[in-house]
């Protein structure tokens, strides 16, 4: 079965194809089509080979693009085919048994004939508008749901296809989805690669979706890791965890905090990853520069997709952070944020920038993003008025408004919210379905919060889970 991310090379021209076709696979793509239109028959021959190589080592399928007698030299796992190219039946006989031919086609006539024709698979596009390809039809959505329901061989999606469109092509029925630029050309392919293969998580069964939280635990129960894991195992999704601090904590305040040896944080992300894996990680308290660069590197090391919840300024307003930590905090773990979720506060100490309106907050979440944050999520909930947070995702941005309780019981709201972000993440959605349907979870959690104690009580994970769940159920 035809299933993950199929990426699709282009032409070598930078001397990175082979590089950029490994970050890809670390990521997770499964299937890789060499698609060299402008290199020497000599120089495609090589190239092959050692894509046959590369794929091997991460047991990914390649195929080649519109040459049956190249893929039968290096041992390609099939061949793909366009309109104009020769009849699949002739390229099986060159390529030889058991292998797969995939058929390019714009429209359900087009699909129906290349199965009949024998086609292991069928791509149809191009879905969205792409500036990669000159010559292209665009199909749309509507037609992959009718080739979906004509067909019944593998489809793949392609053409313009971002993590978004490729969420609303599975949904469309797509089993793959096809990409050249939105890996190929980005700066981060094993990120970029990841953020596609996580959404073929949706349909697994639960707990699906893994998160790894690294963060402070809280002897409360209502923030730190206590509050990550009862997020990520309640909304249906598996926890790890690496605690950096232990505090000694309730709903007035932190009475001691005793710090985890960082090797030992170390030891603890790495032996998770070296057998459970993770699909996606949550940081929260990391308070001391040593911590913050250690798990930076790992993180970059490994191309993790990280959700950071910039943990700077508790809600009593005590620094959490010494100065090293958020120096720290700035030169290696921002840039390999794949989201960061600071709020007002934490905006203004990383940025110095004191946001008091939308613009504001806009300015500073692109000096945020030239810092290297990926991603960007700003809580507003600080400014007076409507409580709005703005999601800067690549060049587009968005705003999530949220209704004002009057509670004082909102303990755990921050790490609540970055853990549900990446375990929605971790279970397919893309970043813009992710925050919305977390920013729902924790809106209900803080609606149903509880008086435990006698300051700010927990947030109540049980109810909110419960309800957003119920919710969904009568909705889909
Ligand atoms: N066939 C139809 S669209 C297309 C091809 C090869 C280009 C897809 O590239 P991108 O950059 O993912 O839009
Ligand atoms: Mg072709």
């Amino acid at each position: 079965m035809l299933s993950g991310l199929y990426l699709i090379t282009d032409d070598n021209l930078d001397g990175k194809l082979l590089q950029k076709v490994e970050a890809a696979l670390t990521g997770g793509a499964r299937i890789v089509q060499y698609r060299a239109k402008n290199t020497r028959p000599d120089d495609r021959r090589k190239m092959a080979e050692e894509l046959r190589e590369l794929c091997n080592r991460f047991a990914a399928k390649l195929i080649i693009n519109d040459l049956p007698e190249l893929a039968r030299e290096v041992n390609a796992d099939g061949v793909h085919l366009g309109q104009d190219d020769m009849p699949a039946v002739r390229a099986r006989q060159l390529i030889g048994g058991g292998k797969i031919i995939g058929i390019s086609t714009h429209s359900v006539e087009e699909a129906l004939k290349a199965e009949a024709q024998g086609a292991d698979y069928v791509a149809i596009g191009s879905i969205f508008p792409t500036n990669t390809k000159d010559d292209i039809t665009q199909v749309g959505l509507d037609m992959l749901r009718n080739v979906r329901k004509a067909v019944r061989v593998p489809l793949v999606a392609i053409g313009g296809i971002t993590p978004e469109g490729a969420f609303e092509a599975l949904e469309a029925g797509a089993n793959s989805v096809a990409v050249i630029s939105g890996v190929m050309a980005d700066a981060d392919p094993a990120r970029a690669a990841k953020e596609y293969s996580l959404l073929f998580n949706r349909n697994k069964p639960k707990p699906n979706g893994r998160v790894l939280t690294i963060a402070g635990s809280d002897s409360g129960g209502g923030a730190g890791i206590q509050a990550d894991t009862k997020t990520i195992t309640l909304l249906g999704s598996y926890a790890s965890t690496a605690l950096t601090a232990l505090t000694a904590q309730n709903s007035l305040g932190v009475a001691e905090t005793y710090q985890v040896h960082t090797d030992f944080v170390i030891k603890q992300i790495n032996t998770i990853l070296d057998d459970i894996g993770t699909d996606t990680v949550k940081t929260g308290m990391l308070s001391w520069g040593g911590i913050v660069t250690r798990v930076a590197k790992v993180i970059a090391e490994r191309s993790l997709l990280a959700v950071v919840d910039p943990v700077m300024v508790a809600k009593g307003g005590e620094l959490l952070l010494d100065k090293e930590a958020n120096e720290s905090l700035i030169s290696s773990l921002l840039p390999e944020s794949y989201l960061l979720t600071p709020n007002l506060p934490e905006v203004a100490t990383l940025t110095g920038i004191e946001p008091s309106n939308i613009e504001e907050m806009i300015e500073a979440g692109q000096s945020l993003q030239a810092l290297g944050a990926r991603n960007i999520l700003i809580k507003g909930g600080h400014l007076e008025g409507e409580a709005i947070d703005i999601l800067m995702l690549g060049d587009n941005e968005y705003r999530f408004s949220s209704p004002r309780f009057d509670t004082i019981n909102t303990h755990g709201t921050g790490c609540t919210l970055s853990s549900a972000i990446a375990t929605f993440l971790a279970q397919g959605y893309p970043l813009r379905y992710a925050v919305e349907r977390a920013k729902r979870f924790v809106i209900l959690a803080i609606e149903h919060a509880i008086q435990l104690g006698k300051g700010h009580g927990p947030v109540n994970h049980f109810q909110a889970a419960m309800q957003l769940l119920h919710q969904e159920a009568s909705v889909d």
